[in-house]
């Protein structure tokens, strides 16, 4: 890629781009002219360190990397996660019921429509009170154990749509084996009245089977000891339906989906089944339009007018010719709360790859590494960095017009502060400007803001279910067209599994009653004899 003229073309501007102050004077139209509406958000990248011949060299780099034929050949279901040799087919849980997408020569859209009828005819038992638990009463607290992509999406979606969920009803996650996740997650809750979702692609995964093991004793134990109390106080979201009934779940309770399904582009799954019973189906089914609006966009939208694509080309921009190590999401809404710790899996497992697909080792960096807080906190914080910092961080700043809890003038207070920070990091604050207030020599170098530091404005009129599917969507598009520039498999996580196999072979050492024969290296050996030392 690095040998392509649009790479060269970026190169050789990056060295001569005006600074952010300079391009908006020149330009009294330079906003409308990179600004997009479509698919229900408002994108504005006119403060990015771009001209409109950066847009079309990386638009350039887009054809050169074949992303048009790449889009078409994830949405049509070709095996693209080479690795694992899988289709790649998240958008198939989005589409609508007329729709048509096969793989392996069988169309996956009617079992789809099936699942989300089933979850939904299950959701709506559980919040109208018609499923009893084992003693006859009403189920009011959700409990979903899973990790990962198990766990993530459906914990940022319900306190993404917790304003839409059913307030009579609680909703807690379990993820981490750290037995502290469980106690305190059902600390409280009536056995009686509780549901264990558990949310497994595998149903091997060894934090969520620990965990499920330990809800089934804690079931059992407060409902004395009848094992016919598993039925009504557990459902399972896997692929593996002989591990759901070995544990002991009823399949009919069971939810399935497809080895086609990423893990960290599951939440509109089966594995959003949490999501369902606590914001119902209507809305689940709003969300799910959001995404394939969003969808169709991406796949159809000529690149210059793509939101997902521009969005994917800029953080290329600042990842590959800017050494920007990292990308900040600060979503200005309290609902976002845990959307940055939700796209740290779904950008970094994705594109966290040094090995290109065709084997060798990639020639630049890929995946930058993301992170963000809400604002207004933040500013409070590491924004500090960001404005005067000596590294560069391109940001994203999330903002809607209406509050789901208007409250006096709180809304129009928090988004002055994304509109005041985005001019701030692109226009600082000069050494004359500040001199010009009568700031001492000595002190007005360190108010100095040098400005010119990137940020894209996403907006909408409010946070809703289709909202947020649109949202993620744009993120899930953003990682692929980053990966097709990169040519690295954005759908295998192979990077998870070693310390997953030398955790295997430590726990035994732990858990000997006898002293073990250690043969890791010495600090591994000492550190374990220490810890059996002083848990002992
Ligand atoms: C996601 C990863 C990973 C996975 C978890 C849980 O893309 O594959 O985060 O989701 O390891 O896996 P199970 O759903 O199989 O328990």
């Amino acid at each position: 890629m690095t040998t392509q003229p649009a790479w060269q073309a970026l190169e050789s501007q990056r060295e001569s781009l005006p600074h952010l102050r300079d391009l908006f004077a020149a330009d009294p139209a330079r906003a409308e002219k990179f600004q997009i509406e479509a698919a229900g958000l408002f994108f504005d990248y006119s403060k990015n360190l771009i001209t409109a011949e950066t847009i079309s060299h990386l638009v350039d780099l887009a054809n050169a990397a074949g992303l048009r034929g790449r889009i078409d050949a994830m949405f049509r279901g070709d095996k693209i996660n080479t690795t694992e040799n899988r289709a790649v087919l998240h958008t198939a849980l989005r589409a609508p019921r007329t729709a048509s997408i096969k793989v392996d020569g069988a169309d996956v859209v009617p079992e789809v429509h099936a699942v989300l009828d089933k979850m939904a005819a299950f959701s709506d038992r559980i919040r109208s009170g018609d499923w009893k638990g084992h003693t006859g009463k009403p189920i009011k607290n959700i409990v979903n154990i899973g990790i990962g992509g198990s766990d993530l999406g459906p914990v940022m979606a319900y306190e993404a749509l917790r304003h839409y969920s059913r307030r009579d009803l609680s909703f807690h996650f379990v993820s981490n084996v750290d037995g502290t996740d469980f106690a305190e997650a059902v600390r409280g809750l009536d056995p009686a009245e509780t549901l264990f979702i558990v949310s497994s692609k595998t149903f091997t995964t060894l934090e969520t089977m620990t965990n499920a093991a330990t809800a089934r004793e804690w079931s059992l134990a407060g409902l004395g000891g009848d094992k016919a109390a598993v039925a009504k106080h557990f459902a399972a979201v896997s692929t593996n339906a002989q591990k759901v009934s070995e544990f002991g779940i009823d399949t009919a309770n069971m939810f399935g989906f497809w080895d086609w399904v990423g893990g960290r582009y599951s939440m509109d799954s089966a594995i959003g089944l949490s999501t369902m019973v606590a914001i119902g189906p209507g809305n689940f089914r709003e969300m799910l339009a959001g995404f394939h609006e969003m969808d169709e966009h991406f796949r159809t939208a000529p690149f210059e007018r793509n939101i997902p694509a521009l969005h994917g080309l800029l953080a290329v921009w600042y990842n590959d010719f800017f050494g920007a190590q990292t990308a900040a999401v600060l979503p200005y809404d309290q609902y976002l709360k845990r959307f940055p710790a939700y796209l740290q899996q779904l950008t970094m497992e994705s594109n966290g790859k040094h090995v290109a697909l065709d084997g060798r080792r990639v020639e630049t960096d890929t995946g930058p590494v993301y992170w963000g807080e809400p604002g207004t906190n933040g500013q409070h914080s590491f924004y500090q960095l960001i404005h005067q910092g000596t590294r560069l961080i391109p940001c994203d700043f999330i903002a809607f017009a209406k509050s789901l809890n208007p409250l006096g003038r709180h809304q129009d207070l928090l988004i002055s502060n994304v509109f005041a920070q985005t001019e701030a990091l692109a226009f600082g604050k000069t050494l004359a400007q500040v001199e010009a207030e009568g700031t001492p020599p000595a002190i007005a170098p360190h108010r100095v803001f040098e400005g010119n530091r990137p940020s894209n404005v996403l907006m909408a009129e409010k946070l809703t279910p289709a909202t947020l599917g649109r949202l993620v969507s744009l993120y899930e598009m953003s990682v692929f067209t980053q990966g097709a520039i990169w040519n690295i498999n954005s759908f295998d996580q192979w990077g998870v599994e070693l310390g997953k196999a030398l955790a295997q072979k430590i726990i035994p050492e732990l858990e000997s009653p006898t002293e073990p024969a250690l043969q890791h290296d010495s600090s591994t050996n000492s550190l374990i004899r220490r810890y059996r030392r002083l848990k002992a």
